[in-house]
């Protein structure tokens, strides 16, 4: 590492020491970057780097709404407007009981970089709350969001913010956050929110696009080292949006995708698991992954133990997808997959893997579709929404899905060609750090110290 970027890392740990998932990501993207760093020695004049991990703006607000028994609840809201340099601020809303601004920072910084591997105009962005979903009535959903909004809103627009969905946010949820930013702005601002429903001008292939995207990634990684998905055998962690249609695709070019989870524990099914019956458990019933057994007898279920690994990550196989949250791959976890026979690991989830993890899987010649640039299908599709909504027409879904497609064989390649030209052989992570780093610190550079 050259002593700029280190600097500013530690810079930015004296700054902001409570914040480990921030710390984590700043790291993990500034040590990478070094190489490209050393070619412009004008950036640290400009405090490019310093000025980089610096959000625009942070928006801290309280969420207060009436639960089913008529008891007031407060929870936290956030929205961190990270960097406006290629676009309007987007990325999704997370809600989720640990939701903190460690959390909301270290997602909006590895959106800045995602966002600019798409090639389209959207600048870097999250929010959030800590309200947790699970358990509540819809009622209770839709009281939590019309107060959220009737915050959010003030911030937000389709030139300047464009929130989307995370985890916990899903069509239900944006479709009541429209609902009253529609009713408060007194306006049809449809590109104001992403992830809408298809009756009010969402996109096709949206809900599709992160799980499509990430397996179309790794169709690309795995064909440039000499593999295909035929025949291999899948793992998935977590079952909502993105695990659900990478398994579709997944299971699409042939591979045999034998457990998914969710954050009580997970499913074995060697048979290949039955996606109709994941879709109704998760998308119609909302309800735990173990039941997949009242469906599939034959099915085996593994229950998480408090504070231990998770259990997918110990059955065997060739190639492993997490798709539910941070640092779900650790030392522990990467060992063993590795042990286990794991070539290749594509990450659905933002962060899913340690940075220490990350490491250890390249040294041993795993290859690693990094967060940033594997799971930009979902947000690549939100900015296709936006342009549908800005012309007022809409594409079909092979049209949407086409584009997506290209988007990311497009992401691959310039990993790869960021990886070749500083000779980083399979370290795609670090080439995806470097090629989003060359556009963001470019148009950064253009727009003066602002
Ligand atoms: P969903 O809410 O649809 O699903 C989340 C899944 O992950 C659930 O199965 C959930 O299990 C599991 N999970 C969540 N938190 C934890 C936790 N703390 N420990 C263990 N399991 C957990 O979210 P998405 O599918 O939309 O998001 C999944 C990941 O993909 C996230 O990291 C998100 O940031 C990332 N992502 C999402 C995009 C999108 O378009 N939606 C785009 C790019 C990245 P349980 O139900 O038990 O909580
Ligand atoms: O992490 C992400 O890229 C998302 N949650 C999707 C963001 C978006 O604006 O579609």
């Amino acid at each position: 590492m050259n002593n700029y970027t280190q600097k500013v890392i530690e810079e930015t740990k004296n700054k902001n020491p409570n914040e480990k998932e921030f710390l984590q990501a700043v790291e993990e993207v500034l040590k990478s970057i070094t190489p490209a760093v050393k070619q412009h020695t004008n950036f640290e004049k400009s405090a490019l780097l310093e000025r980089l991990v610096e959000p625009e703006r942070i928006i801290m607000f309280r969420v207060p709404w009436v639960d089913d028994n008529g008891k007031t609840q407060v929870n936290k809201g956030y929205r961190v407007q990270f960097n406006g340099a290629l676009g309007p601020y987007k990325g999704g809303l997370r809600f989720h009981p640990s939701v903190n601004l460690s959390i909301i920072k270290f997602l909006g910084f590895e959106q800045i970089f995602k966002n600019a591997l798409t090639g389209l105009p959207i600048g870097g962005g999250k929010g959030g709350s800590d309200f947790d979903p699970k358990g509540k009535s819809d009622a209770e959903i839709m009281r939590f969001c019309q107060s959220f909004m009737s915050e959010l809103q003030r911030h937000i627009g389709h030139d300047l913010d464009v929130p989307a969905g995370d985890i916990g946010v899903g069509g239900r949820e944006i479709g009541y956050l429209f609902g009253q930013y529609r009713k408060i702005k007194n306006q049809y601002e449809a590109g104001v929110l992403t992830g809408k429903g298809l009756d009010y001008w969402g996109s096709l292939a949206r809900k599709e696009a992160t799980g499509y995207g990430l397996v179309y990634y790794m169709r690309e990684m795995l064909g440039a080292n000499g593999h295909t998905f035929k025949d291999k055998v899948v793992t998935i962690s977590g079952s909502g949006n993105v695990a659900i249609y990478a398994c579709e695709k997944a299971q699409q070019y042939g591979a045999k995708v034998v457990a998914m989870s969710d954050s009580n524990g997970c499913i074995y099914d060697e048979e290949g698991i039955n996606l109709d019956i994941i879709k109704d458990l998760k998308e119609v019933k909302r309800a735990r992954i173990k039941e997949y057994l009242s469906f599939k007898p034959s099915a085996k279920y593994f229950e998480n133990e408090e504070g231990k690994e998770p259990k997918v990550w110990s059955i065997k196989t060739d190639i492993a997808l997490p798709c539910a949250t941070q640092n779900d791959i650790n030392m522990t976890s990467a060992k063993k997959l590795f042990e286990n026979g794991c070539m290749a690991i594509g990450e659905g989830a933002n962060m899913p893997t340690t940075n220490e993890a990350i490491e250890y899987l390249i040294k041993n010649g795993v290859l690693l579709a990094p967060a940033k640039a594997a799971n930009a299908g979902g947000v690549a599709t939100s900015a296709l929404e936006m342009s549908q909504n800005s012309m007022r027409l809409r594409w079909t879904f092979d049209e949407v899905n086409a584009k997506l497609n290209d988007i990311m064989v497009n992401i691959f390649k310039a990993c790869k060609d960021a990886a070749d030209k500083y000779n980083l052989g399979i370290n795609y992570p670090a080439g995806a750090n470097i090629a989003a780093f060359e556009l963001v610190s470019s148009a950064m550079e253009s727009q003066g110290i602002i």
